[in-house]
């Protein structure tokens, strides 16, 4: 009877972010990152290796996957099946425990929980270096995911080299984001091809990449010093400058929407206040704010202006990756 194995991992958003890619093949960034691992959303995953199937099927949140997103989880399970010598199709059950209308990235913890399910379920004993490095063949936000807390992801230079290891887990300090979900809008263009046109286009690429260097130096001190207005100030201007990155590729494009511009001027007009909170932004239209758990009630009753009280999720630091044989 061929084992199934299940794997949780959960999502996680970065402080000093990547974007951009070195090697598309072997998923190796431009640069390193830093991100923070969160307990409110998370994927669970389970695999089995079957010889009587023909083709591997993928079920996610209980429905059939479209061809062209379980392409991409095949050519993964193909490398699965590369390293570890398995011959057989795989059943992939997949439930994506971010609220659907979220929106918030699910390529982090997807392909993190698949990562540590196939494997396992492969024959494979992974470390959880080689299961990061595994992972980034993925998705390459996936490779921060494997751990819990504070995450950095090493470019590297090759397969052995670009992988993630902890920096601060667990957090024994009061760091927390709210998720602000915007309104669900047709994506402009994926992280993948986005990253992709603003590597090549952008004349301020170089610069991107040369302070990276700097933001992730600052930010490992800053989360040592357990400093929220540090990490909170070098996030905010690193997703700003990512931003730009994509106002300045040829064709240009951007991820924000008018929604987008009231939540960061709302996070604005609360600092100025003395609320020491801070917005990050990814690939898409929402908002997460930095913040301490004791200012929770007061900037979510000054967001509550504009959205409605089920649009602010609040997220607190979150663990590793689990892995059980069923
Ligand atoms: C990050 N993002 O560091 C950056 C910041 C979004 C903005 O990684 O092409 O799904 O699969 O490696 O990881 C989202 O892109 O892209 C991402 P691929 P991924 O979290």
């Amino acid at each position: 009877m061929a084992k199934t194995v299940t794997a949780k991992a959960h999502t996680n958003i970065a402080l000093v972010k990547y974007w951009g890619k070195k090697d598309a093949d072997l998923m190796l960034p431009q640069n390193g990152s830093i991100s923070l691992t969160l307990d409110h959303f998370y994927t669970q995953t389970s695999v089995t290796f079957a010889t009587q199937l023909t083709a591997d099927e993928i079920e996610f949140n209980g429905q059939r996957l479209t061809a062209q997103k379980a392409a991409r989880i095949s050519q993964f399970l193909d490398l699965v099946r590369q390293q570890s010598g398995q011959t057989a199709y795989a059943k992939v059950v997949t439930e994506n425990h971010v609220p659907t209308s979220a929106g918030l990235a699910s390529s982090a913890s997807g392909f993190a929980a698949l990562a540590g399910a196939a494997s396992r379920a492969a024959g494979l004993q992974l470390d959880l270096t080689d299961l990061s490095r595994l992972a980034r063949r993925g998705s390459g936000s996936a490779t921060r995911s494997i751990f819990g807390g504070f995450v950095e992801w090493h470019a590297g230079h090759d397969d052995a080299s670009s992988y993630a290891e902890v920096l601060q887990d667990p957090v024994d300090w009061d760091i927390q984001m709210i998720a602000v979900v915007l309104k669900a809008t047709q994506k402009p263009i994926s992280s993948t091809a986005g990253m992709a046109r603003v590597v090549q286009t952008s004349p301020y690429y170089p610069a991107w990449v040369q302070t990276a260097e700097a933001d992730l130096k600052r930010m490992r001190q800053a989360i040592a010093a357990r400093d929220l207005q540090q990490v909170g100030q070098i996030a905010e201007t690193n997703a700003m400058r990512m931003h730009a990155l994509n106002l300045s590729a040829e064709p240009a494009f951007n991820y924000f929407t008018a929604e987008t511009l009231t939540a960061i001027q709302a996070v604005t007009d609360l600092r100025s206040q003395g609320v020491n909170c801070y917005y990050t932004l990814d690939a898409g239209p929402n908002v997460k704010i930095i913040c301490a758990g004791q200012d929770t009630d007061v900037i979510k009753t000054a967001l509550q202006q504009y959205f409605e009280p089920e649009q602010l999720i609040v997220a607190k630091p979150g663990p590793g990756i689990t892995i059980t044989e069923n």
